[in-house]
């Protein structure tokens, strides 16, 4: 691939800051670990649950440097980039451990850095850096519009709006778009309609209901601090031929602003942020997407593909001018397993195994070690055996949170409505052994909540308040999780030894 003049001058930017920071990580090994997933995902619970288990010394058999004993302290500092806002883990952490509520959804980056002090297996004292910066799984989904012209991406945006679930949800928007004549001269008016209808578009098939992950552009749905600039003010446009738009059309003016989201939103996020990246976990909330049905599953599977292209980009673009390689460690989390009995985990983990491995075979992440884990940041659920009718169901029992309620009450009059304060013991479904079971044309799709009775669907999902704390031996309290100390050390664990 031939690279602009501007292409090759941010290539020298990001090798010569590459080059300073190689130098600052000799004097303080640092990580920096990104955090990423759709909205809603996880990554506020993950990180606030995270950091907290490193600072109070949780419970973390997995994680060799802790379970050792060779972690001294681990303390937050002062984070390295003025310009994005600090991680509040402080209000996070109150709100999950003092109030039992999940913290507030945040819909920006945001960075934190933890320093953990700790004795090498060779007995020297020593300091890792750990940079952990949190940011929004849709702005990563952008990085392929990088190598995408305007007409490229109207014509597979349209394509896809037209297919199940989608189609009719995209209705509203598919009605503007055949009243637009892409070669009548630009309409701001006509524009700023279109946007509009596109982004409802978007948000309708992220609804729970349908749960669809696969939304560029990102920002439509995750504006940051870019709501209603005119970057965002543009729509897939309905063309017959790709070629040049006449000169002041409307084509034209939405080509042109799409080129410039890409230059004022995409090229610097990856830039500044992604490209530093030196780990990444990418958080994914199966469970929402097996809630919503078979294709919110399939969805899931193409976001994988989307994903992995990301990372791909990255290293064939960048690699080449890099001190150090980026990125060398990705792992996949499903998360909030918590809202399976264990003997559903390793199904979970398998589940999402199957979704990856196919967007491996088909992505190019040499150099790159990718692993799968289900895990819960924060345990909000017990376990529980319950006969009825005879046979013993593995339920999981917890406070699900006011106003929750088994299936969607439009078709299921009789679900319950929970008060918030009532523990009750729920039978989530089983996940089957063969993940395939799930997938795949001509196999029968899954009974999902969304689509079925309460009695009908094959998966129950309500969402817990956070669990009572626990009180632990001498850390203060700790906050339960599953499998958070196998996803730190596969993260950070070949750095402590
Ligand atoms: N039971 C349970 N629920 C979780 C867990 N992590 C996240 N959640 C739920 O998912 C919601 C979104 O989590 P959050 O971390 O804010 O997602 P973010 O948008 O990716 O930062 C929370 O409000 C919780 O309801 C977990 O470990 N266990
Ligand atoms: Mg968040």
């Amino acid at each position: 691939m031939a690279l602009t003049f501007s292409e090759l001058i941010e290539q020298a930017r990001l090798a010569a800051r590459s080059v300073v920071e190689y130098g600052e990580s000799l004097v303080s090994p640092t990580v920096r670990l990104g955090i990423t997933g759709l909205s809603r995902a996880g990554k506020t619970v993950f990180i606030t649950a995270l950091v907290h288990g490193l600072v109070r010394s949780g419970r973390f058999p997995v994680f060799e440097a802790l379970s050792e004993g060779r972690i001294v302290r681990a303390r937050l500092s002062p984070q390295p980039d003025d310009a994005v806002p600090r991680f509040d883990y402080e209000s996070h952490l109150r709100a999950l451990v003092a109030d039992r509520v999940w913290p507030e959804s945040t819909r920006q980056i945001s960075e934190l850095r933890v320093v953990i002090e700790y004795q090498s297996r060779s007995g020297a004292m020593r300091e890792l850096v750990l940079d952990m910066v949190d940011y929004p799984g849709e702005w990563l989904l952008d990085l392929p519009l990088l190598s995408k012209s305007f007409e490229a991406w109207s014509a597979e945006t349209v394509e896809m709006s037209r297919r199940e679930p989608r189609a009719p949800l995209a209705a509203p928007w598919h009605a503007h778009l055949a009243t637009l004549d892409v070669a009548s001269a630009a309409d701001e008016r006509a524009a700023i309609e279109a946007a509009r209808l596109f982004t409802e578009y978007l948000a309708a098939c992220r609804n729970e209901r349908y749960a669809m992950s696969l939304l560029p552009p990102g920002r439509f749905l995750m504006p940051g601090d870019l709501a209603g600039s005119p970057a965002l003010t543009f729509a897939p446009l309905e063309l017959a031929h790709d070629g040049t738009p006449p000169a002041g059309s409307l084509w034209a003016m939405m080509r042109r602003r799409y080129e410039a989201y890409k230059e004022v939103v995409v090229r610097p996020f990856f830039r500044d942020h992604f490209a530093r990246l030196d780990r990444q976990i990418v958080l994914i909330d199966a469970l929402g997407a097996l809630n919503a049905g078979p294709d919110a599953v399939c969805d899931l599977e193409e976001t994988f593909r989307s994903l992995l292209d990301c990372f791909e980009i990255g290293r064939r673009t960048f690699l080449s001018a890099l001190l150090r390689p980026r990125a060398d460690r990705i792992l996949f989390a499903a998360t909030k397993a918590d809202h399976l009995h264990h003997t559903s985990h390793d199904r979970l983990e398998a589940l999402l195994r199957r979704i990856v491995e196919r967007a491996v075979a088909r992505a190019d992440v040499a150099g790159a070690a990718v692993d799968v884990i289900a895990l819960a940041a924060v345990r909000a659920t017990r376990e529980a055996e319950v006969k009825r009718d005879g046979a013993t169901l593995a339920c999981i029992l917890g406070v699900p949170i006011a106003g929750e309620h088994l299936g969607y009450t439009g078709k299921d009059p009789t679900g319950k409505i929970f008060d918030g304060m009532t523990e009750v013991a729920v039978f989530p479904g089983e996940l089957p052994d063969d993940p395939d079971a799930l997938f795949g044309p001509g196999i029968a799709p899954f009974h999902s909540l969304t689509a079925a009775t309460t009695q009908e669907a094959d998966f129950r999902f309500v969402r817990f308040r956070p669990p009572p704390v626990e009180a632990a031996g001498d850390g203060g309290p700790a906050l339960p999780h599953i499998r958070l100390d196998r996803a730190l050390q596969f993260l950070i664990g070949d750095r402590l030894t």
